[in-house]
C-alpha cells in the first residue's frame, strides 16, 4: 500500500463551516451531527459519554485546521524545533482546556444546554490520560501548553501506555491498585498515524563488514524487531493558532503471527513475538523516584527514543538534503535520564545508517541534546547493569564504550594520574557489578545541563554532578520549574479567575507577572470580602465532594490544611501526621484548649512496592478514623484521605486549600510544582527551605510564608556529625508521647505491631530527619493557627501570595529554555481566511 503523500490531489479543500465555526448555533449543529455520524446515536438514546464523545470530536475538528496549518507553516518556514523527549506526559483531561484555549467556553456551554445537560457534566466524563506518575510528567504537560502558547515550534515525544498510572482505592485504610483502562471507551483526541511507523531493534549481535566503498562498518543483527506506531494529539496554545504535536508511540509486532512456528505445531509460540512486542507500551511503571530497574522499563526507554529519533531524521530529510545541519534544526531535551539512551542511539543512526564518521556524528549529537536533571536522591540516579544493557542493545553498548573511551582519554590529559576522578566520571560504573550510568551519558552527550530550581542546581554543581561541573561549568544552568496558569488557575478556578480579571483585566493569563496589579487591592476591604466568599464557596464544593466520595462531613469554615503529592518518606506526610496526633493529644489532655479547627486533607499514590509509603497511607486513615469517632474532639480536627489523587482531583483541591504543606527534608525535593499551584490559588505555604519553596518565599515575601525546619547545610552538618534521632525522642516529652501513642496500637485497634516499623524507623534511623524538624514544625503550625483566626490578615497574605506568583508560570520557564538552551524563536501561525479566528 502506498502511504506517501500524493501531490496530484492538491486542491483547495472546501471546509464545512460545521467543522470550524465557533458560534453557538454552529457548535450545536456540529454536536448533533457528530452524535449521529461518529457515535452512531440518536439524541434520545445517547448516554452522557456519547455526548461527551460527540463534543470532543466537535472540538477536535476545530483544532485540526490549526494543527495542520501549524505543521505546514513549520515545514514551509524551515524552522528550528524543540523536541521534548519524556517517558511521561501527565496531560490531564483535554476538553475544558481546549475550550478555554480556543476561547469558546461560553458558546459551548450554551450549545450543550440544549441537550438538557451542563457542560461541566460532560467535562467530568473525560477519562484523564494518566501517562505519568507525578511532578516530572506533569511538568512535561505544562511545558507543552506553554510551548504552544508562546508559539514555539515543538514536538513532545513519549509512550502511549495502554495502562497509565493505576487507580487508587482505599480498602480498610490500605491502598489497593486498580488497572487504569483509560482507553476502553476510545480516545477522541488522538489520531493514529500507522503510515509513519518505524522499526526498533532489540537483542542479537553486531558484526563488522566492509561496504561497497571499502569502508569498515558495523551492523546490528537483532534478535527481534518491534514496530512503533505514532498516535498524535494536538496541543493548542492559549488564544493563538499554534497547535503543536504530542506524538506518543505504541509498540506492535512487525508480524503478529509466526507461521513457521505455527506450522511446526508451536501454536502458542506463534504469537509470542506479538505478545512481547505489545508488552513494551502496555503499562506505565508506577514508581516516581527511584524508578525500578526492570528490563522492560529499559526496553520502553529505548523503544520510544529510537522511534522518536528516527522520526526526526525522517522529517529532517524531507526538508533537507542531508543530516549535516541536524543540530541546527532540532534541539532535543532529555526529560531526566529516562531518554538518555538517545545519545548513543543518535550516534548509531548517524554512523551505521547514515554513514557519518565518528567525529562529525559526535559533534551533531552533542549539539543536539540538552539534559534536565530532576532529582538529588542518590537512589534515583538511573543506572543499568551492563549485562542487561549489552544483551538488549549490543550495538549501543559498543558505541557507549567508544564514547567513554574517548571521553576518558580527554579526562586523563586534564587530570593526569587522578584515577579517582576517572572512575567517578566514567559512564561505566566499574566499582562492583558493572553499570551504565545514564546521567553520565546524558552529561557527556549534551550541550546543556540544568536543574529545576535554584537550590537544586547549586546542589547538582556541588554534589551530585560536581565532577562534571568542574569539567564543563559552561554547560550548567538553572531553569526553575513553572506551571501553566491556563490549567491551574483559569480552568480549575474560574471564580478566582473572574475576580482577578474583573480588577486587572485578562492579560495576566498570558503574562502572569501582571498579577502584581492585585497588590493595589490588598487594602480594599470589599475585595478581601469577596475573596473570602469565593474561597468559602470553593471549600464548600470540595466539602460536598468529600462527603460524596468518602462519606466524611467537613466544615468549610475550618482551615483546610492540604498535602497532596506522591507518598514518599522524603516528602514527610508522616511529619504532618505527627502534628495531627500532637493536636489530638493536646485536646485529649485539655479538652477546652483553644485551637483553630482544621480539616487535614491528604491525597497521593504510593509506589505499589514501597512498603513504608503504603504504611503511611494506612496511618493517615487510621488516625482519621479514631479522631472522627472521638466525640470529645467535636469536629475541631478532621482528617481525610482522598483516594486516587490525579490531575482532575488536583484541579479541585488546589483552589480550596488554605494551607499548602511543602515539608520535605531540605535538599531532597528538586523543585516541587504543587507548591506553585497552591500559592497561585491563594493558599499560604508552610514549608522548609527546599526546592522551589525557597524561590516562592523570596517572591511572596518572608512575612507571607510559614517557614520551619533545618536548612540543607544544617541537614548535611547534622548527618556528618552522626545524627541520632533518639536524642529528640528522649528529650522532647510531647514528641515521645505522640510516637508512643502511635506505637502503642491506639490507632490500630490495639495492634501495637502495625505501625512499629514506621515508629522504630523514626526513633532509630530517621533518614529524613522528622524528629529533628518536629518542634520547629509544631511551633510554626501554631503560628499558622493563630494567623488564621485573623481572617482579614489571612486574606491579605493570600492575595499577596497570588499577586507575587508571576515567576512561576511555565511560560517564564519555557522562555528561559528557548533563550538560553534551545535558541528557538516563536513562529506566528496564520490561519487561512476561511477559518474563523479564535474567539
Ligand atoms: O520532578 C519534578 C520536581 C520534583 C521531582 C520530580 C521527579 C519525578 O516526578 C520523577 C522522577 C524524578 O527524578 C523527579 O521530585 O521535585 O518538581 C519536576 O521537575
Amino acid at each position: 500500500m502506498d502511504t506517501s503523500p500524493d501531490t496530484s490531489f492538491v486542491c483547495p479543500i472546501i471546509i464545512e463551516d460545521d467543522r470550524t465555526g465557533l458560534d453557538t448555533e454552529t457548535i450545536r449543529r456540529a454536536l448533533r451531527d457528530n452524535l449521529l455520524y461518529i457515535q452512531g446515536k440518536l439524541p434520545e438514546l445517547a448516554s452522557k459519554n456519547d455526548l461527551y464523545m460527540a463534543l470532543a470530536y466537535t472540538i477536535r475538528d476545530r483544532l485540526l485546521q490549526r494543527w495542520l496549518t501549524t505543521q505546514q507553516t513549520y515545514l514551509k518556514k524551515d524552522v528550528r524545533t524543540v523536541c521534548y523527549l519524556s517517558a511521561e506526559f501527565l496531560v490531564g483531561p483535554h476538553l475544558a482546556n481546549n475550550l478555554i484555549n480556543l476561547g469558546i467556553y461560553e458558546q459551548v456551554q450554551k450549545a450543550v444546554s440544549e441537550s438538557g445537560l451542563k457542560l461541566e457534566e460532560l467535562i467530568a466524563q473525560e477519562e484523564e490520560p494518566g501517562l505519568g506518575n507525578g511532578g516530572l510528567g506533569r511538568l512535561a504537560a505544562c511545558y507543552l501548553d506553554s510551548l504552544s502558547t508562546l508559539e514555539i515550534p515543538a514536538i513532545g515525544y513519549g509512550i502511549r501506555y495502554e495502562f497509565g498510572i493505576f487507580d487508587q482505592e482505599i480498602h480498610d485504610g490500605w491502598q489497593v491498585e486498580i488497572t487504569d483502562k483509560w482507553l476502553q471507551y476510545g480516545n477522541p483526541w488522538e489520531i493514529a498515524r500507522p503510515e509513519s511507523s518505524v522499526e526498533v531493534k532489540f537483542g542479537g549481535y553486531t558484526e563488522s563488514y566492509t561496504d561497497e566503498n571499502g569502508n569498515y562498518r558495523s551492523r546490528w543483527i537483532p534478535d527481534y524487531v518491534v514496530k512503533g506506531i505514532p498516535y498524535d494529539t494536538p496541543i493548542l496554545g492559549y488564544r493563538v493558532n499554534t497547535a503543536n504535536t504530542m506524538r506518543l508511540w505504541k509498540s506492535e509486532a512487525c508480524e503478529s503471527f509466526d507461521f513457521g512456528r505455527f506450522n511446526r505445531g508451536d501454536y502458542y509460540g506463534a504469537v509470542d513475538n506479538k505478545v512481547h512486542s505489545e508488552n513494551i507500551s502496555k503499562v506505565l511503571y508506577p514508581n516516581d523516584e527511584p524508578i525500578q530497574g526492570k528490563e522492560l522499563r529499559l526496553e520502553q526507554q529505548y523503544f520510544f527514543v529510537s522511534c522518536s529519533l528516527q522520526d526526526l531524521i525522517r522529517i529532517h530529510l524531507y526538508e533537507n538534503p542531508s543530516l549535516d545541519n541536524f543540530h541546527q534544526k532540532w534541539s532535543v531535551q532529555l526529560n531526566d535520564t529516562h531518554p538518555s539512551v538517545g545519545v548513543a542511539e543518535l550516534m548509531r543512526l548517524l554512523i551505521d545508517v547514515h554513514h557519518f564518521d565518528w567525529d562529525k556524528a559526535w559533534f551533531i549529537t552533542q549539539n543536539t541534546f540538552a539534559y534536565t536533571n530532576h532529582t538529588l536522591l542518590p537512589e534515583a540516579l538511573e543506572k543499568w547493569p551492563l549485562s542487561i544493557f549489552g544483551r538488549l542493545f549490543p550495538r549501543l553498548m559498543e558505541i557507549i564504550y567508544e564514547i567513554n573511551y574517548r571521553f576518558l582519554d580527554k579526562i586523563r590529559i586534564i587530570y593526569p594520574h587522578d584515577d579517582g576522578k576517572m572512575s567517578r566520571l566514567s559512564i561505566i560504573d566499574e566499582s562492583g557489578e558493572k553499570y551504565v550510568r545514564m546521567a553520565h551519558l546524558a552529561c557527556v552527550g549534551s550541550q546543556a545541563i540544568n536543574g529545576v530550581a535554584a537550590l537544586h542546581t547549586e546542589l547538582l554543581k556541588k554534589d551530585v554532578l560536581r565532577d562534571f561541573y568542574e569539567l564543563f561549568p559552561e554547560k550548567f544552568s538553572n531553569k526553575t520549574n513553572g506551571v501553566t496558569p491556563r490549567r491551574w488557575m483559569v480552568s480549575s478556578n474560574p471564580r478566582l479567575t473572574f475576580a482577578i480579571t474583573e480588577k486587572i483585566g485578562e492579560n495576566w493569563i498570558k503574562h502572569l507577572e501582571d498579577l502584581r496589579g492585585l497588590e493595589n487591592y490588598v487594602d480594599d476591604g470589599g475585595f478581601r470580602d469577596s475573596w473570602r466568599r469565593i474561597k468559602y464557596d470553593i471549600k464548600a464544593d470540595l466539602a460536598n465532594y468529600i462527603d460524596k466520595k468518602v462519606g466524611i462531613k467537613v466544615d468549610p469554615s475550618t482551615l483546610f490544611d492540604v498535602q497532596v503529592k506522591r507518598i514518599h518518606e522524603y516528602k514527610r506526610q508522616h511529619l504532618n501526621v505527627l502534628h495531627i496526633v500532637t493536636l489530638y493529644h493536646r485536646l485529649k489532655n485539655n479538652p477546652n484548649l483553644d485551637i483553630t479547627p482544621r480539616t487535614f486533607i491528604f491525597g497521593g499514590k504510593a509506589a505499589p512496592g514501597y512498603f513504608m509509603a503504603k504504611l503511611i497511607i494506612k496511618l493517615i486513615n487510621s488516625v482519621a478514623e479514631v479522631i472522627d469517632n472521638d466525640p470529645t474532639i467535636g469536629g475541631r480536627l478532621k482528617v481525610v484521605f482522598l483516594p486516587d489523587y490525579n490531575v482532575t482531583f488536583g484541579q479541585r483541591v488546589y483552589p480550596a486549600a488554605d494551607l499548602s504543606e511543602q515539608i520535605s527534608t531540605a535538599g531532597k525535593e528538586a523543585s516541587g510544582t504543587g507548591n506553585m499551584k497552591f500559592s497561585m490559588n491563594g493558599s499560604l505555604t508552610i514549608g522548609t527551605l527546599d526546592g522551589a519553596n525557597i524561590e516562592i518565599r523570596e517572591e511572596v515575601g518572608a512575612e507571607n510564608f510559614f517557614l520551619f525546619g533545618l536548612t540543607t547545610e544544617e541537614v548535611y552538618a547534622k548527618k556528618a556529625a552522626g545524627y541520632n534521632p533518639q536524642e529528640y525522642y528522649y528529650h522532647n516529652e510531647e514528641l515521645r508521647a505522640v510516637l508512643d501513642l502511635i506505637g502503642s496500637g491506639f490507632f490500630s485497634r490495639g495492634d501495637s505491631s502495625l505501625f512499629r516499623p514506621l515508629v522504630d524507623n523514626l526513633i532509630y534511623n530517621d533518614p529524613y530527619m522528622l524528629l529533628a524538624d518536629y518542634q520547629s514544625y509544631i511551633d510554626c503550625q501554631e503560628g499558622v493557627g493563630w494567623a488564621y483566626k485573623d481572617q482579614e490578615h489571612w486574606s491579605r497574605l493570600a492575595i499577596l501570595n497570588v499577586a507575587r506568583m508571576g515567576k512561576f508560570s511555565s511560560d517564564r520557564s519555557i522562555r528561559e529554555y528557548c533563550e538560553e538552551i534551545w535558541r528557538i524563536q516563536p513562529v506566528k501561525i496564520e490561519l487561512p481566511d476561511y477559518i474563523q479566528a479564535n474567539a
